[in-house]
């Protein structure tokens, strides 16, 4: 079954971002839990910053599944991505997402790469960057399946990186270079300014679809743009989709409101 999520920041370095939920996560799981979220995703600076125990706790007392985890704090926080000419850099990059993976699957969660696939450098070229993204996720791949995870891979839109943009460009490269364990997130703001027709892109690439990131076209709650959610939510239930639809949106007009618009929708076009 289908599954609402909503996402919780907990990254003092940004201060804006595409985050329902901000600071203190004890509080924000108990208004997740008190909007009948099912389940949250964190966003954290790094896999050691929260007490697993006091999770396992949270996620217990507040009926909450943890959805999976970002990565892109390694990019923010500290300037690392998959393509970056330099090799150590690369290297940390690896390290950084595989301690991520080791807490997310501590919780049967997987980790998710948006941000930290980095760009095409300006003297870089495209093939070279490619090979390197290819190379660090075949390792972290790898890795996710002995954890019993799968590793969410995310095109963005060109705004924000130069590799891989649409769904039909990533399942090609993941496909051509026969890298295994990654699903696709399928995040509806990237898509509504790159596909040509998302529905047909959900129902086209169904089976590699692993995650669903909820906003509208101005990344706002989901009802609060021009996206028409109902062709989108009628081709997620109709192509069989049953992994979160997790609510990475702006906390606009305010946190609690946006947390409340996005439930509003999610039981609107999925409870229904
Ligand atoms: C990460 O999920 C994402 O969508 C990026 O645009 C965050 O800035
Ligand atoms: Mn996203």
């Amino acid at each position: 079954m289908i599954k609402s999520c909503v996402t919780i920041a907990l990254v003092p370095e940004i201060k804006t971002g595409p985050w329902i939920f901000w600071n203190d996560l004890e509080n924000s799981m108990f208004k997740a839990s008190s909007l009948g979220f099912d389940a949250i995703e964190l966003f954290t600076s790094s896999g050691d910053i929260i007490d697993k125990k006091k999770l396992e706790f949270l996620l217990a007392t507040f009926n909450l599944q943890l959805a999976a985890v970002g990565t892109g704090a390694g990019k923010v926080i500290h300037g690392l991505t998959l393509t970056d000419p330099n090799e150590n850099i690369r290297k940390k990059a690896i390290s950084f997402i595989s301690n991520m993976i080791a807490f997310g699957a501590s919780f049967g969660a997987p980790a998710i790469i948006g941000s930290m696939q980095g760009n095409v450098c300006a003297d870089c070229n495209r093939e070279q960057a490619l090979t390197w993204l290819a190379e660090g996720l075949e390792i972290l791949g790898k890795e996710a399946v002995e954890k019993n995870v799968a590793l969410i891979y995310e095109p963005l839109n060109r705004y924000e990186t130069n590799l891989l943009n649409t769904l039909q460009s990533a399942v090609e490269f993941i496909e051509s270079r026969r890298i295994n364990n990654i699903k696709l997130l399928a995040d509806l703001f990237h898509m509504n300014v790159e596909e040509t027709d998302m529905a047909e892109s959900l129902r086209k690439y169904a089976s590699k679809i692993g995650h669903v990131h909820f906003a509208d076209s101005n990344r706002r709650p989901v009802g609060l743009g021009h996206t028409d959610i109902h062709y989108i939510a009628s081709t997620l239930k109709e192509i069989g989709y049953d992994g979160f639809i997790s609510a990475e949106a702006l906390p606009w007009p305010n946190e609690d409101a946006a947390a409340s618009q996005t439930i509003e929708s999610f039981n609107t076009f999925f409870r229904n």
